[in-house]
């Protein structure tokens, strides 16, 4: 498998759960500047949305949207603690969650990383932001297992983009839940792993 990946990307979440489930894979970067992998290929020849992540399978499936990548992952490897099987209804739980990360959490951010933006507009995003992240603090701390989950693809996913908040001055200190499961998460081994593979610690 390859996986195409930026360094603290939101690739990093896929890149966790191809270390989580100990598959052989190869990782390659690609610069934001000029969509070239490290190779110097043309990224958007490989993938013409030019974003990361990006998988390419033994069996030659070409898979864009990292949720998606993550739930190809778990399934392939048979990791229903990484994502229940179909009939589960705990599987729900993990998609609908999956969801929201990308949607409500994971886009929000995309201001932060793109010119255009002033502050006022911003300060928009930062404080819907904030609303989102009051109320996923709650739900950890109402749940006995981080998210009810254990360490599922939408722990990881959640993980990957609220590492974020540091870089675009969100403070979050005060969701005291949310503080735990960050740091709880980090600790993790196939965490540990991927972010040093990845340059991050
Ligand atoms: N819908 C995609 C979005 C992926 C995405 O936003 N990737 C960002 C990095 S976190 C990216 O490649 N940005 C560079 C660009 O859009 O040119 C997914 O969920 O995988």
């Amino acid at each position: 498998m390859q996986l195409f990946y930026t360094a603290g990307a939101c690739s990093l979440a896929p890149h966790i759960v191809l270390q989580e489930i100990n598959q052989d894979f190869n990782l390659v970067n690609v610069s934001f500047k000029n969509h070239q992998t490290e190779q110097g290929q043309d990224f958007l020849k490989i993938n013409p949305k030019g974003q990361v992540p990006f998988l390419i399978s033994d069996d030659g499936l070409h898979l864009s949207e990292g949720a998606i990548i993550s739930q190809y992952l778990a399934e392939v490897a048979k990791r229903s603690d990484l994502l229940p099987t179909f009939g589960d209804l705990k599987r729900y739980k993990v998609l609908e969650w999956m969801n929201y990360i990308s949607s409500e959490l994971h886009k929000l951010y995309a201001p932060f990383f793109q010119k255009g933006f002033d502050d006022t507009s911003k300060n928009i995003f930062k404080e819907k932001l904030l609303k989102q992240y009051t109320w996923v603090d709650e739900q950890i701390h109402d749940s006995e297992n981080l998210l009810g989950q254990g360490f599922s693809i939408a722990e990881i996913y959640l993980f990957v983009v609220t590492r974020w908040a540091t870089f675009i001055n969100l403070d979050l200190s005060h969701l005291k839940s949310l503080q735990a499961f960050m740091e709880q998460m980090q600790q993790h081994p196939s965490v540990q792993k991927a972010m040093q593979a990845e340059g991050l610690l």
